[in-house]
């Protein structure tokens, strides 16, 4: 099934650069990208996923072509395996396929949704459609460019990535101020994190002292969802976030206005639960916590997280009230994953999750 040419490999390469054109918009689907060619191998189409609960990958390409397009010697080129399941807000892309006669699909890797998961390339194989799946090349750029999907279809809960920048000397903050640890150009690296989330959550403290607008300043993409951990429901979110979509979880109140969602929760610390109904409740598919340190000690030491970026800033800083940084004791591996001007941003990836 996997009798490639170096000119397919190169297409279907094409087509992952084709799914990161949609940059957060599809969230919590996946990056999707697909090409046609014709007996010539020349490219007659390309499309890519473009928004949550629109038309997929395939199906845009094929709508650039005319409506009588005679496909009988084109080649569809698609990074993610073609769905094939109903229920859900797309008719299957492989009924369409069918439809237009393709003869031949070239696939990235599997649809890690239990429902497609190879399921898709059946249906096209028992229609007599010739189906060829990389051989196992382009599963590091599939997970590394929807490392979000993966978790939430095998773990049924958010991606959950943590981020907090601290001095050499671990101070990540002072209880009574703001401290600017960043510098401009590291700024720029938070703002792509939260790109690629589809919601952020701070603790209420964090709100109160930073007062952080949780928005995308310095990247592309649809503003996160906030999420705010308020035991007691205490702040207003229309002082802080006006007109952005946000959910408190609390422990009083379960309420829902146009904007901003309350959910009430047993237990601020079960995670796990917590987590999961916001998956399931709100389909987010991705969170970045950025602090403040107990909240981020407190997922922690549940081990419920998947990657951790901390910036390092090189000087040493004393300040009256510090806070200090959390430390990660956890079966994780660590590299350094990019230096942005004298900082250093430190990638931590959770071994003991096993989808990634
Ligand atoms: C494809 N091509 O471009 C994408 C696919 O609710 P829906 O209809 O948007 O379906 C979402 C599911 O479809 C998603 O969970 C994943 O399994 C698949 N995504 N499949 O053939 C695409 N985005
Ligand atoms: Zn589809």
């Amino acid at each position: 099934m996997n009798n490639l040419s170096d000119y397919d490999l190169l297409l279907l390469k094409r087509c992952f650069t084709l799914a990161e054109n949609a940059f957060n918009y599809t969230l919590p689907n996946p990056k999707v990208g697909a090409l046609i060619t014709n007996a010539y191998g020349n490219v007659i189409a390309e499309a890519w996923h473009q928004k949550f609960g629109e038309p997929h990958a395939e199906v845009l390409a094929i709508t650039q072509l005319p409506q009588n397009f005679d496909y009988h010697d084109c080649t569809l080129y698609v990074s993610l395996e073609p769905c094939c399941h109903s229920h859900k807000k797309t008719p299957p892309c492989t009924d369409l396929i069918l439809q237009k006669k393709i003869p031949r699909v070239v696939i990235g890797t599997l649809d890690p949704n239990p429902h497609v998961q190879g399921k898709g390339i059946q249906k096209l194989q028992q229609a007599g459609i010739k189906v060829f799946l990389a051989h196992q090349q382009f599963e590091p750029i599939q997970k590394n460019i929807n490392k979000h999907f993966y978790v939430n279809q095998i773990h049924h809960r958010p991606l959950i990535t943590l981020k907090w920048a601290e001095y050499q000397n671990k101070i990540m903050g002072d209880t009574q101020h703001r401290l600017f640890i960043s510098n401009p150009y590291t700024q720029y690296f938070t703002h792509a994190l939260r790109a690629n989330h589809q919601a952020i959550l701070v603790g209420k403290n964090t709100v109160l002292i930073d007062k952080p607008q949780l928005n995308l300043r310095y990247a592309i993409g649809k503003n996160p969802t906030i999420i705010l951990l308020d035991t007691h429901a205490e702040i207003n979110p229309q002082q802080y976030f006006s007109n952005r979509h946000g959910i408190t979880i609390n422990k009083k109140i379960q309420d829902q206005k146009v904007h901003w969602h309350f959910l009430q929760v047993h237990d601020m610390h079960d995670w796990k639960n917590n987590l999961s109904t916001i998956y399931k409740q709100y389909q987010i598919g991705s969170i970045l916590i950025e602090g403040g340190s107990t909240i981020l000690r407190s997922i922690l030491s549940t081990g419920l997280w998947d990657y951790a970026y901390v910036i390092v800033n090189p000087e040493t800083i004393s300040t009256k009230n510090p806070v200090y940084a959390p430390s990660i004791n956890h079966h994780a591996s660590l590299q350094v994953f990019e230096t942005i001007h004298n900082h250093t941003v430190f990638q931590w990836k959770n071994l003991s999750i096993k989808s990634h």
